[in-house]
């Protein structure tokens, strides 16, 4: 495969400006009937004489250029697309072609899901529907006809408005859908199938009244008022907090169950998983709520930030996914708990972009080359890109961060553009240079603040050295410094915030002071301090950087008991809880301080505070996590440090834990409000780790928890921690769960999810037994990540085993799912991905599988790509 680079970008030699589409959907072919009015780009920086359009696995059944039909000289098709020889200036050109949506198992292009025809374009999906220029900088007004048969798909969808549908004498129907707003092709979206659908409006500030409409299958209409609820509270938000409304009469989300991944963006057309749509107390989990309103708020949000404004290449994904993961962020924060939400975030950046950016797929937010660009939608150009654009408005301020978004929409919309852009708007509405802060752009890997702190009693003052460093990264052995917003604060000997003082200024300024760190080395002198103070390094994660000081063990419980930036207070009980656990990877023997169980206890009896902020405080830092933290990763001795850690703080702290088991109690009608939400999240972290205890007691409550069934978070919560022990009822219950919903697919996937996570030893065999359930299918993604993934990803003590059979398990199902959907192999073969980080046999191992796999003959780009650059 060859690798495609930033800097070889060229802008199209043609344009397109209208396009008109057919669709002729049937069971056994589908036709797509195409007219393209192309003239060239005077913009072009090269002039070839032939036409050259993207198009893959489309049969060509007829070709015509300003209506006379173009010879077989005139055109060449060859696996990637036509060359249409010597071309005008302007013209029309007409195609049909013959395309096998049913046959499609990539979930790419045009797809069968169930009884349904759906798409999915982006990143590069629309070439498999119809010769095109398949390039986001090329945009054109869409019209598109759909025809199919009245009974099986009375409802027809595309993007923009419909016209009237016109019924045909051989029991079909047709429908032409107008999309006013020129789009790239990746934005384009077709649904065909017997759907029904909610239906509630929304009036925009400007007085459009927009329809709201998310289709479902039948079986499901009643479980979409929550996504519709959802919708709508994000379109309020995005009107106050970005000045931003909707542009078209109808708003139309559409929920499938066979979905590559959370959802899509398309204009006036989102398709969703269905996961990121049905919900009902019984079937779905508090985090299922939470993630349905930020995913619904997410493709929403698009609309602007990558619909009206999209980017130029693909390099630039991140212009439109960072800034849109930003603007989901804080809508979620807004929602609920501001600062749960925060700690979620972080840690799952950090769990899983810090291991990439560690890893041998680091790559830049704006990457600078790529083999399969769906390889790039990643936690680095996400999240971190998120990241980049919080940074931005930790340094500018929220006032001068809005003027920053408002002249990025007036100056740039209807258009295809770069990273650099956006932060040229910021520059010029913060009125700063903002150079040297894009090598966050460019630079791949997680910098590392390396800070000091000394008192000096005599002059009272209080000075902080800061180092920065970034380690290597595949491709990138040197790094230039970064410019970093340091948010710190400095606590008295009472915990008291102190007001800061730098040298220099007149007077004092705010407890927390954004430092710009932008050298190798950097000083920072505090004045009139009159203790020795305790610092807060990193305050509400105000840069995604690593940050070390050596603190003592008092000092992060002081800071876990008194930090006035809640994310700090959960910091330093994360820091100091890995460091206890990395003594026990060591020493199983090694003594942990009791301080700690009494920082555990004073948290467990602390009513005032936020439950859900308990238990995030009260949350281990997972295994993987710790893994990353190690020189080599000790799969059992973090497995066993962990479970030995959980069990002394339950024995040692059993009373208090029932306490928050019965104090914590949410009674009356399911609500998934941050209120609700904390608490059975505490109250569910207290039984997890009671449940350590292997008492009959307390094996009893939560079986009690299971069969009161009084809502899917409870009832998973306590099913899992059963199906993680030897319990006699055990089996039965899973069984009964399974019968219970054995029609309802999501609930399944929890069901293969707790399974597939199971402490039991002979979790791999289980697993394996479960790939030949009849509920199970490796064509469907939900599942392949709710057993195959669950497992890799979830349960790295069995997934590592030291036999190498889970490496073996999971080389075999990606051969085998590359075969049907190469994006979806590629996903779970990256779990293997990092295998320098684990000791020489389990390295052997892994490669072992990995040089298996990359020697397979007809592997998918997508897993060559990842496998061969984990090989490098
Ligand atoms: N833009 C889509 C992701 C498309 C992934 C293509 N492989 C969803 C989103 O980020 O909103
Ligand atoms: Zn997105």
């Amino acid at each position: 495969p060859s690798t495609v680079y930033l800097k070889d970008y060229l802008p199209p030699e043609f344009l397109i400006d209208q396009v008109m589409l057919w669709f002729d959907l049937d069971e056994t072919e589908t036709r797509v009937r195409s007219r393209l009015e192309l003239r060239r780009n005077p913009a072009a920086q090269s002039r070839s004489p032939d036409l050259r359009l993207h198009g893959e696995q489309l049969e060509l059944i007829s070709l015509s250029l300003d209506g006379q039909p173009v010879a077989p000289a005139g055109y060449l098709q060859d696996d990637e697309g036509l060359t249409v020889r010597q071309v005008p200036d302007q013209f029309v050109l007409e195609s049909e072609v013959r395309i096998l949506p049913q046959q499609n198992t990539a979930l790419e292009g045009l797809y069968k899901s169930g009884g349904l025809f759906c798409t999915q374009c982006e990143a590069e999906g629309f070439r498999k529907i119809t010769w095109y220029l398949d390039r986001p900088d090329v945009m054109s007004r869409f019209t598109t006809t759909i025809c199919a048969d009245k009974q099986r798909y009375p409802v027809l969808l595309s993007n923009g408005n419909p016209s009237d549908t016109v019924e045909l004498e051989d029991g079909r129907h047709r429908i032409t859908w107008t999309d006013p707003f020129p789009k790239p092709a990746y934005l384009f979206a077709l649904v065909a199938g017997d759907l029904r659908a909610i239906e509630d409006s929304h009036t925009t500030p400007s007085g459009r009244e927009v329809t709201l409409r998310i289709y479902v299958e039948p079986e499901n209409i009643d479980k979409c008022d929550h996504a519709m609820a959802s919708l709508k509270r994000a379109m309020a938000w995005d009107e106050q907090q970005y000045g931003r409304e909707y542009d078209l009469d109808i708003y139309m989300i559409v929920a499938v169950n066979d979905f590559n991944m959370g959802a899509m963006e398309n204009k006036g057309l989102n398709i969703f998983n269905s996961k990121f749509v049905l919900a009902s107390p019984a079937t779905a989990t508090d985090r299922d709520f939470q993630g349905i309103e930020s995913v619904i708020a997410h493709e929403y949000f698009h609309n602007w930030t990558g619909n009206r404004i999209t980017c130029r290449d693909w390099f630039q994904l991140s212009l439109k996914e960072g800034l849109t993961v930003f603007r989901d962020q804080e809508f979620s924060a807004d929602m609920g708990s501001r600062g749960v939400k925060r700690i979620e975030d972080v840690r799952l950046l950090r769990a899983h972009q810090f291991a990439e950016d560690a890893g041998p797929m680091a790559h830049p937010v704006r990457p600078d080359s790529y083999m399969e660009i769906n390889n790039f939608y990643t936690v680095t150009v996400y999240e971190k890109g998120a990241e980049v654009v919080r940074m931005q408005a930790n340094l500018l301020g929220p006032e001068a961060f809005r003027g920053g978004t408002d002249l990025y929409f007036e100056r740039f919309d209807g258009q295809a553009v770069t990273t650099d852009d956006f932060v040229q708007c910021m520059a010029d509405a913060g009125q700063r240079d903002l150079g040297q802060f894009k090598r966050w752009y460019s630079q791949a890997g997680t910098p590392e603040l390396t800070i000091q702190g000394v008192y000096d009693a005599a002059q009272q003052t209080y000075t902080l050295t800061v180092e920065q460093h970034c380690p290597a990264t595949p491709g990138q052995p040197d790094k230039e410094p970064f410019l970093i917003p340091l948010a710190v604060g400095l606590l008295d000997d009472r915990g008291t915030d102190l007001a800061l003082r730098l040298a220099g200024d007149s007077d004092p300024g705010p407890t927390t002071r954004m430092l710009e760190i932008s050298e190798p080395r950097q000083q920072f002198v505090f004045e009139q301090v009159p203790v020795a103070p305790v610092p807060s390094l990193l305050r509400g994660f105000s840069a995604p950087v690593k940050v070390r000081f050596d603190y003592s063990n008092e000092q992060l419980m002081f800071l876990m008991a008194h930090d006035s930036d809640g994310f700090s207070r959960w910091d330093a009980a994360q820091t100091l809880a890995q460091r206890i656990l990395l003594q026990l990877v060591d020493d199983p023997d090694s003594l942990v301080p009791e301080g700690f169980v009494q920082a555990f206890r004073q948290a467990l009896q602390d009513s005032a505070s936020d439950p859900a902020l308990l238990a995030e405080v009260l949350t281990l830092p997972a295994e993987s996590y710790l893994g990353d933290q190690m020189a080599e990763v000790d799969v059992e001795g973090i497995h066993r440090a962990r479970e030995q850690l959980k069990t002394l703080l339950a024995s040692e702290l059993k009373t208090e834990l029932l306490a928050v088991y019965r104090d914590n109690e949410v009674t009356g009608e399911y609500r998934p409000d941050a209120d609700a939400i904390g608490r059975r999240s505490l109250r569910n972290l207290a039984l997890g780790y009671l449940m350590q205890l292997e008492d009959q007691a307390i094996q009893a409550l939560c079986i009690a928890q299971y069969r009161a069934g009084n809502n899917m978070t409870d009832v998973i919560t306590a099913l899992s921690l059963l199906a993680d022990r030897d319990i006699p009822e055990t089996a039965e219950l899973l069984e009964g769960f399974y019968q219970q919903w054995r029609d309802d697919p999501l609930v399944l996937d929890k069901w293969f999810s707790l399974q597939a996570m199971s402490k039991r030893p002979d979790t791999l065999e289980r697993v394996k037994g479960l790939l030949d359930h009849p509920a199970f299918s490796i064509a469907n993604p939900n599942k392949v990540r709710s057993l195959i993934g669950a497992f890799c990803s979830g349960n790295p003590v069995r997934f590592h085993a030291a036999d190498g059979a889970g490496y073996r398990f999971l080389s075999d199902r990606v051969l085998e799912l590359d075969q049907l959907n190469p994006q979806v192999a590629a996903r779970m073969v990256r779990l293997m991905t990092r295998w320098q980080r684990y000791d020489p046999a389990r390295q052997r191992l892994m490669q072992t599988q990995l040089e298996r796999i990359l020697h397979t003959s007809g592997v998918s780009r997508d897993v060559y790509e990842i496998v061969s650059k984990s090989l490098e």
